[in-house]
């Protein structure tokens, strides 16, 4: 879980400075804070069975659930060879054969397509749990308060994870919800609610085991996980409407918690050096492999539009 932690922040890392370089089309939302808790996600999920959708900071959690890293960053800069061939880009990821169905830049759309997931696994018997991710801002859309109330209303496996990271855009959570507690709205939908830390690992391992088990056996489960917003909104974003609290600077770091955890737990300082210096460099390598790589253009873009055309008939 380290490693692949450590792999996320490294490649988002390498993706930014590929943004400086004006290599990558449009905005990215760099998941910085919560690589932890993804992983610890993906590790209670079957990619062969489960289906997991996000929101349009999903970098992390597409790597966590197994997809290719050069597909990956190809689909992020608009390459050739990308996940969808670089025509969806940074907030579209697709990956179904890892598990992850789609990623969605309409705040809170994968929510109901998530539970589509979870009634098509329900239909089929196959045993796999639909699993939504979105944010504290997410939770305020109707669509995902509708979502709620089916999952319950038709039994379905179903996960509704909440990234609770402070901030929809540049608007605090605190100041957007009527409700002061997101877990308690959940359970007055008649979900089973459960509430995670994302700077604990272990805890948050723990949590998702247990509510996939939950979603498993028809009992649909919301988890609200704490984590923090390292970056701004988007990469580049001016983060001077954060108040101090929440700054980089003065902000602990999941992954340095979890970091110094393994040390104190006996794994030696050396050992965790290694792995995070051989996870940078790997991320490095795949975001420089995908930059060289032939851009996706006006005639990938005009045989979409056939395949298309030919689709509809
Ligand atoms: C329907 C819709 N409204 C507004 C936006 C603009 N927008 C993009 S991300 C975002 C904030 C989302 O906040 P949250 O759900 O908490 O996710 P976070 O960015 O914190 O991960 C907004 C308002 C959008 N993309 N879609
Ligand atoms: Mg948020």
């Amino acid at each position: 879980m380290f490693g692949k932690a450590c792999f996320i922040r490294a490649f988002e890392g390498a993706l930014a400075r590929a943004y400086d370089a004006g290599e990558v089309p449009g905005l990215v939302h760099l998941c910085t804070g919560a690589e932890v808790a993804e992983v610890a996600l993906a590790d209670a999920l079957d990619p062969a069975v489960d289906q997991v959708t996000g929101s349009h900071r999903s970098h992390g959690l597409v790597l966590a659930m197994g997809a290719d890293p050069l597909a990956v960053a190809k689909e992020i800069l608009g390459r050739i060879g990308g996940l969808s061939d670089g025509l969806a880009g940074t907030q579209h990821l697709i990956a179904p054969e890892n598990g992850f169905l789609t990623s969605n830049g309409i705040v809170g759309a994968q929510v109901p397509l998530a539970a589509g997931a979870a009634l098509t696994a329900k239909v089929k018997g196959a045993g796999g749990v639909g699993v939504a991710v979105f944010g504290d801002g997410a939770a305020n859309q109707g669509a995902v308060l509708e979502s709620m109330n089916l999952a319950v209303a038709l039994e379905l496996p179903v996960l509704f994870v909440m990234e609770n990271n402070g901030f929809g855009q540049s608007t605090a959570s605190t100041y957007a919800s009527g409700s002061t507690s997101f877990t308690q709205r959940a359970a007055s939908f008649g979900l089973v609610a459960m509430q995670a830390d994302g700077f604990n690992h272990i805890e948050s391992q723990q949590v998702f085991a247990q509510a996939v088990k939950k979603a498993r056996k028809n009992t649909p489960v919301f988890v609200e996980i704490s984590v923090p917003r390292l970056d701004g909104h988007y990469y580049g974003d001016d983060i001077s409407y954060m108040p101090e609290a929440h700054m980089k600077d003065t902000y602990d770091d999941p992954l340095h918690v979890m970091r110094q955890f393994l040390e104190e737990s006996g794994t030696s300082a050396s050992v965790l050096e290694s792995i995070m210096l051989k996870q940078q460099a790997r991320a490095v390598q795949v975001v420089a492999e995908a930059s060289s790589a032939i851009k996706t253009g006006p005639l990938e873009i005009k045989a979409w539009h056939q395949s298309l055309e030919a689709v509809r008939g």
